[in-house]
C-alpha cells in the first residue's frame, strides 16, 4: 500500500483490537490487581507492624491464605496483561502522538500504568524464584511501586469507565469467517491464565502439588517434609547450633533471667501446635510443631505483664536474624519455641536447636536457631 493516505490505524485489521475485548480484559486485570494490592498491603503491615496496629492472631492461617491470593493474583495477571497490551497496541501507533495537552497527559498516564504493571509482575515473579538480578531492595521497591500503580490505575479506571461499560454492554458475536472471534480470544486468554495458576499454585495449595510444574518450591519437599528458606550452612550456624555451650537466654524486663541448656529446655512442659510457614516468596506449608510455649517461658522468668519480645538467632548477620513478637502473640497458646517438627527434633536447616513459630505471621518472622529472648516493656 505504497502512498496509502489513510491514517495508520487501518493497518491493524484484527477485530480483536476492539474496545469490548480491552474492556473485559481490563475488568479482569482490575480485579486481580485489586486483590494483589490489598493482600500486598496486608503483607507489608504484617512484616512492618506499626505499634498502633494490633494484628489478630486468629485465624492462624490468615496470612498464609492472604499471601497465597497475592501470588496467585499476580501469576494470573501475566496472560491477562499480555493480552490486554496486544489488544490495545495499535493505539501506541496513533498519529499524531499528541493531539493536545490533555491527550499527552493521558498517554503519559497509560505509559506509567504499563511500565509499573510490568515492573510489579516481573519483580514479583523473580522474587518467587529467589532470584534478584536487580540492584535494588525487592520488598521496599515492590511496595513503593504498588502505590504508583494503584494511583495510576484509579485515574485510568475513572477515565475509561464509561467507554468500557458501553463497549462491553452490547452483544459480542462475530461472523464465523474462520478468523478467531472475540469470544474465542477471551476464552483462550482466560484458559491460559487459569492454566498458569494451576501449574504454579501447588507451592501453596497442597492438593495442587502434583501439578506444580512451575511452582518454585513444593510444600512437601525438603528435610522433614518442609521446604527450607535459608540453610544452617548458609546462615553460618552449623557449629554454634551443636555447641554444648548453647544456651537459650531470657533477659530484659524479667524478675530473674534464664539461661537454659538444650537438655533443660527439653525437660520443660511441651505443647503441640499445627501451624503453617508462609513465606513471602509465595510458598507455604503446614506442619506439626512441638516445643515450649513462649508465654510459659516468660512466666517462668517473671516477665512484666503485656510485654513484647525480641527473638534473636545464633545467626550473626542477615536481615532475618531477629524478629519482634507483639504482646497478643506472646500470650497466644499457639506461639512456641519449637524443638520438634512433624515428630522429630528440628533438622539443622529448620532451626535446630529451637525456633520460633507463631500463628498468623509471615515466614520471615519465624526466626530459626533462637538463642535469646529479650523481654521488652
Ligand atoms: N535466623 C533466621 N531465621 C529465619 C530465616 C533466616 O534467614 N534466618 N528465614 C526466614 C524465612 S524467610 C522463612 S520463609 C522461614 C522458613 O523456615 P524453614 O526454612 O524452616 O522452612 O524461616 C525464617 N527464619
Ligand atoms: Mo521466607
Amino acid at each position: 500500500m505504497v502512498g496509502d493516505p489513510r491514517p495508520r490505524l487501518t493497518a491493524f485489521t484484527s477485530r480483536l483490537h476492539s474496545p469490548a475485548v480491552a474492556g473485559w480484559l481490563g475488568i479482569a486485570l482490575g480485579v486481580a490487581f485489586t486483590l494483589a494490592f490489598l493482600t500486598g498491603l496486608a503483607s507489608h503491615l504484617f512484616q512492618h507492624q506499626p505499634s498502633w496496629l494490633a494484628l489478630p492472631t486468629r485465624p492462624p492461617w490468615f496470612y498464609r491464605v492472604s499471601q497465597g491470593v497475592h501470588v496467585v493474583a499476580g501469576i494470573a495477571s501475566v496472560p491477562l496483561l499480555l493480552a490486554k497490551l496486544w489488544t490495545v497496541y495499535p493505539k501506541l501507533f496513533a498519529w499524531p502522538p499528541f493531539r493536545s495537552l490533555g491527550h499527552a497527559l493521558e498517554r503519559g498516564f497509560v505509559l506509567l500504568l504499563v511500565v509499573t504493571a510490568l515492573f510489579q509482575l516481573s519483580t514479583g515473579i523473580v522474587n518467587g524464584a529467589s532470584w534478584y538480578p536487580f540492584g535494588f531492595d525487592f520488598t521496599s521497591t515492590h511496595y513503593a511501586v504498588s502505590w504508583v500503580l494503584v494511583g495510576t490505575l484509579v485515574v485510568h479506571v475513572a477515565h475509561k469507565w464509561r467507554t468500557a461499560r458501553e463497549a462491553i454492554s452490547g452483544p459480542m458475536s462475530d461472523p464465523s469467517d474462520g478468523a478467531l472471534s472475540r469470544r474465542q480470544f477471551l476464552a483462550t486468554v482466560g484458559a491460559a491464565s487459569g492454566l498458569v495458576v494451576l501449574v504454579s499454585a501447588g507451592q501453596t495449595v497442597p492438593w495442587l502439588r502434583p501439578l506444580g510444574l512451575l511452582a518454585n518450591r513444593r510444600g512437601d519437599l525438603g528435610p522433614q517434609g518442609l521446604p527450607v528458606n535459608r540453610t544452617a550452612a548458609a546462615a553460618g550456624v552449623t557449629e554454634s547450633a551443636h555447641d554444648p555451650a548453647y544456651r537459650l537466654r531470657v533477659t530484659g524486663a524479667v524478675r530473674r533471667e534464664l539461661s537454659l541448656s538444650l537438655a533443660e529446655l527439653r525437660r520443660l512442659p511441651r505443647q503441640t501446635a499445627e501451624l503453617p510457614i508462609a513465606c513471602v516468596e509465595g510458598w507455604s506449608a503446614g506442619a506439626t510443631w512441638t516445643g515450649v510455649r513462649l508465654r510459659d517461658l516468660l512466666d517462668a522468668a517473671g516477665a512484666v505483664p503485656g510485654a513484647r519480645v525480641r527473638v534473636e538467632s545464633l545467626q550473626r548477620g542477615g536481615r532475618y536474624r531477629e524478629s519482634y513478637v507483639d504482646a497478643p502473640r506472646v500470650r497466644d497458646p499457639l506461639t512456641l519455641l519449637a524443638l520438634d517438627v512433624n515428630g522429630e527434633p528440628l533438622a539443622d536447616d529448620h532451626g535446630f536447636p529451637c525456633r520460633l513459630i507463631a500463628p498468623n505471621r509471615p515466614g520471615v518472622l519465624q526466626t530459626k536457631w533462637v538463642t535469646h529472648v529479650e523481654v521488652l516493656r
